[in-house]
């Protein structure tokens, strides 16, 4: 189905991660965004607290912040800003090969929480499970899982991986990785737990 592009630049895709992660919605990034997105994503899995597939997303999440902070916190306050986070991923994922090493590795091991019958690939209803954790609106969610999903309905976790790279990374990205997490400022942006 043909989808029509968006005008968003990578500035922009980047922004709307902010606005996402930003889980609390006090216009900073801190640990406790960070540990939330990865309790919020073991809860709507269904995996146990303990199981090994939840300790997994938990650590990459901790990772993921330890070194966007120690990168991006210019201030050291424990908070990292809009504009710091901005320069942190182009530094990092953008010129540098920090993708590869920290979201890579985070997507990879989200998608195995996810995917419980282990055949690589994620059904319309833990997709939408997944990106509903991740404050996705059904929605934008569901057009990023057309656009993905093979012939049974399912996202291959390469499809995923691939968009996602392009989200952050490319300067323009195809189809997916353009509404890979909707628009910036729309609804499901603003923080709150409401838009789970
Ligand atoms: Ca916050
Ligand atoms: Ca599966």
């Amino acid at each position: 189905m043909p989808t029509a592009p968006r005008p968003a630049t990578r500035d922009s895709r980047h922004m709307r991660r902010f606005e996402l992660m930003d889980t609390d919605g006090n216009g900073t990034l801190e640990e406790s965004d960070y540990t939330r997105i990865a309790d919020r994503l073991v809860a709507a899995s269904g995996a146990a607290e303990d199981a090994p597939e939840a300790e997994e997303v938990r650590r990459h999440y901790l990772t993921l912040w330890r070194t966007l902070r120690a990168k991006g916190d210019v201030d050291l306050d424990g908070k990292v800003t809009p504009e710091e986070y901005r320069a942190s991923v182009v530094q990092s994922f953008v010129d540098g090969d920090g993708y590869d090493q920290l979201m890579t590795p985070l997507a990879q091991a989200v998608v195995a929480l996810f995917d419980d019958d282990g055949d690589d690939a994620l059904t319309h209803d833990q997709y939408l499970a997944m990106t509903g954790a991740l404050g996705l609106e059904p929605d934008s969610a569901a057009e990023a899982h057309g656009i993905m999903a093979d012939e049974d309905g399912k996202v291959p976790a390469r499809q995923f991986l691939e968009a996602l790279r392009e989200f952050y990374v490319a300067p323009a990205p195809g189809p997916a990785g353009s509404v890979l997490f909707g628009s910036p400022g729309s609804p499901g942006s603003s923080g709150s737990s409401g838009s789970l």
